[in-house]
């Protein structure tokens, strides 16, 4: 009996606090499809800062108002509360600048322009000083995003794909083999002479000269 108490006793301890943040949390209305407000964005930038215990409960049920796995409630989680905050607050950056239509995001990549077309090693080389390289599309949802950022600025694009040795063989910039390839019909046609691929209106390829003048959209 009296272990049967201490048991009861535990669980009630260890929920408590989860119904009742459970419902403060439902008490908060979501935005933007729930997306990522969370629990950090709550009460706003450092809001529960001096209430280590509010903080560390609500924090710990994470994006999507679960307990995180195999983590459990501690008042030192500094950390796992600044990570979800950070991932809150670049959450909330991405939203603006995907409505702005600075960037699109397709997969894992985040791609963007700056509007400006150069020839290729100059596109390659300033998508590179920003921490990135030049736009290759690896699959057909890809194709499409950047496809979207030649039709929002109206010029052809070149892609980070170069020519390789043996004309008509192509690769990314880093050597590999394409995996993925959505040529015009009857391209490449340059035999070796255009070793650069620029991305036409409809999101076709075409092989290109690579000292014209195209759109730079660069991958991060
Ligand atoms: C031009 C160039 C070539 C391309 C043909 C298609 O000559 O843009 O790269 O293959 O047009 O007609
Ligand atoms: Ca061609």
């Amino acid at each position: 009996m009296w272990v049967f108490l201490q048991l009861a006793r535990a669980i009630m301890f260890s929920y408590l606090p989860c119904v009742l943040t459970a419902i403060a949390v439902s008490l908060v209305t979501c935005h933007a499809q729930c997306k990522c407000p969370g629990i950090s964005g709550l009460l706003g930038r450092d809001g529960l800062k001096g209430q280590p215990l509010l903080w560390g409960l609500l924090s710990l049920l994470g994006e999507q108002g679960k307990w995180p796995q195999g983590l459990p409630y501690s008042p030192d989680t500094e950390l796992y509360n600044m990570l979800v905050n950070l991932k809150y607050r670049l959450s909330r950056l991405e939203g603006v600048l995907a409505l702005t239509g600075k960037i699109r995001e397709v997969g894992e990549k985040i791609l963007a322009s700056n509007g400006k077309e150069v020839d290729f090693a100059s596109a390659l080389e300033s998508c590179e000083k920003a921490g990135g390289t030049l736009a290759a599309p690896r699959n057909e949802e890809e194709n499409k995003a950047i496809l979207g950022i030649v039709k929002q600025y109206n010029r052809y694009a070149y892609l980070g794909i170069k020519g390789g040795e043996t004309s008509g063989q192509f690769m990314y910039i880093d050597g590999t083999p394409l995996n993925y390839t959505k040529w015009h019909p009857y391209e490449p046609n340059g035999k070796g002479t255009e070793k650069c691929v620029e991305m036409y209106a409809d999101g076709s390829w075409n092989d290109k000269k690579c000292n014209l003048y195209r759109l730079t959209i660069c991958e991060f």
